[in-house]
């Protein structure tokens, strides 16, 4: 079951069919066995035509706060070991892939979240800029994995690579997030052999394609969330990034105008529009 934000409308899919769901999007998501509970509205909710695909989405996000692991694929703690070997990261990025305690670090407000078709940014003051497509999961207020969407972790690894302690301005900044174009929601967790896909494209043409899959993550995905709300409750439930397995190489930055195309099986495909964040 898919469910869309757009507006203040929430539409259902289910065995390609749409329906209108009267609900706050909060009081609709945030529940234990959310898909057994859609299943059982499913009577009462009135069918309507599709919506149009090309339009824009709302990030799929209530008043949830946006949570992201870091480090959680090899691909991801190799780059990042490489990007800052001057600035002492060659090894406390291998110490963190092999720790007990996973990397979390808090992403984004949903105020500053791009939703599908939408743009995302990039620093003026950053010379290296790249997409990173995660897994992200909804976690309800009881610590349950209700639902999966794509995300959109930019960042910048200049910026990153200056100094481990620049994360949050690498990391955090107005649209350096996106999520779409809808929640998946699954009566049983996502399958491991679940495919993420990262493809980048300048005038129309493909300048980077990549591939992993979810069963490269090191961790399980339930160990994430509980360390998240080890100290911190979550009264709306929380959305979290799971990391990236995709990095594009070295010589690789984003430009302004690029199309960004992140496919998750069985979820679908986020796209945005890089620009420059000029205020
Ligand atoms: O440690 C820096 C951030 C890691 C990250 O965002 C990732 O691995 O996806
Ligand atoms: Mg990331």
């Amino acid at each position: 079951m898919k469910l869309y934000k757009n507006g203040i409308r929430i539409v259902l899919e289910h065995e390609e069919k749409f329906y209108g769901v009267d609900y706050q999007w909060d009081e609709l998501i945030n529940r234990k066995k959310l898909y057994q509970f859609l299943l059982l509205q499913m009577n009462a909710l009135q069918e309507i035509e599709p919506p149009d695909f090309n339009q824009p989405f709302d990030p799929p996000i209530g008043s949830q706060e946006l949570w992201a692991a870091g480090v959680t694929y090899l691909r991801s703690k190799e780059a990042r070991e490489k990007e800052s070997a001057q600035s002492g990261g060659g090894s406390f990025y291998d110490k963190v892939y092999d720790a007990k305690r996973p990397e979390l670090f808090f992403k984004s407000l949903p105020s500053r979240i791009a939703g599908h078709n939408d743009r995302v940014h990039i620093r003026k003051d950053s010379t290296w800029d790249v997409p990173e497509p995660e897994l992200t999961l909804f976690i309800s207020s009881d610590q349950t994995i209700e639902g999966y969407t794509v995300g959109n972790d930019m960042s910048s690894r200049s910026i990153e690579g200056e100094n481990p302690l620049y994360l949050a301005q690498a990391k955090v900044y107005d649209r350096s997030a996106a999520l779409g174009p809808c929640l998946l929601v699954l009566e049983n967790p996502i399958s491991e052999e679940t495919a993420i896909q990262l493809n980048i494209y300048r005038h129309n043409e493909k300048v980077f394609s990549g591939e992993t899959a979810i069963s490269k993550i090191k961790r399980p995905l339930q160990e994430l969330a509980d360390y998240l709300f080890l100290e911190t409750n979550f009264p709306k439930g929380v959305m979290l990034m799971t990391g990236t397995g995709v990095v594009p190489p070295d010589e690789f930055t984003l430009q302004e105008e690029d199309r960004v195309e992140i496919s998750i099986d069985g979820i679908g495909t986020l796209i945005n529009y890089v620009k420059k964040n000029n205020k």
